[in-house]
């Protein structure tokens, strides 16, 4: 009698202890579920070039037609999403001549212009809009010096390329070239504001 009566002791305790972590469980899902309906609502609001010096600062990347040729789509990606920028536009082209003409338009002067266009609208080229703190100057970081025989290793062009002229990838320098070349490559509708589930793991301040 009394060994079974312990045992239903016991049965209960297991019993409210499961239904403990249970309620534990659904506080947790709960919270999550309030953070990203936050988060819906915060991304809702976000301009197509973004918010500088914020969680929505965004900045324009390209992988030219060398890289896309080379097969380095995937490798360039991946650098930029195991940073934690999260990918909010994307789309492949062969830009024409006058569009290459307008997206080096400040360079117009220099000598290296017609090549440059050549190469540039010469095949497909991957525009992204990636979005993330500091995404405008980290990508820059990232992508590494202009020349590749002076970017270092452990950037995407001191490590994938060896030629000026065919250095694979282009990243807006500074807060309005970034401005101006997302507005200049995508329509609003198609860049996507989009809530991902690791945001809180990858953004959140404490
Ligand atoms: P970045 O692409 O690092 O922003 P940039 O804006 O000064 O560099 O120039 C745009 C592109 O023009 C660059 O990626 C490659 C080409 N370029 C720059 N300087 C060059 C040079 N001296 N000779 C040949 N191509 C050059
Ligand atoms: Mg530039």
């Amino acid at each position: 009698m009394a060994a079974s009566t312990a045992l239903i002791g016991v049965a209960a305790l297991v019993w409210t202890q499961l239904e403990q972590e249970e309620d534990q469980e659904q506080d947790f899902f709960h919270k999550l579920l309030q953070t990203c309906s936050l988060d819906v609502e915060a991304a809702g609001t976000v301009p197509v070039d973004g918010i500088p010096g914020t969680v929505n600062e965004r900045t324009f990347i390209a992988i030219k037609p060398d890289g896309v040729n080379r097969g380095l789509i995937a490798e360039i990606i991946s650098r930029f999403e195991s940073k934690g920028f999260k990918l909010v536009g994307i789309k492949i082209l062969t830009p024409t001549k006058d569009f290459a003409e307008k997206h080096y338009a400040d360079l117009s002067a220099r000598p290296f212009f017609p090549g440059l266009v050549k190469y540039f609208s010469s095949g497909p080229v991957v525009a992204m809009v990636w979005e993330g703190k500091g995404a405008i100057l980290t990508g820059r970081k990232i992508i590494g010096a202009t020349d590749p025989t002076k970017a270092e290793p452990g950037t995407i062009r001191g490590d994938l390329c060896i030629q000026v002229g065919r250095n694979i990838i282009h990243g807006s320098d500074g807060v309005e070239s970034a401005s101006h070349e997302i507005k200049l490559w995508f329509k609003p509708e198609e860049v996507a504001n989009w809530n991902r589930s690791l945001d809180p793991w990858i953004s959140e301040a404490n």
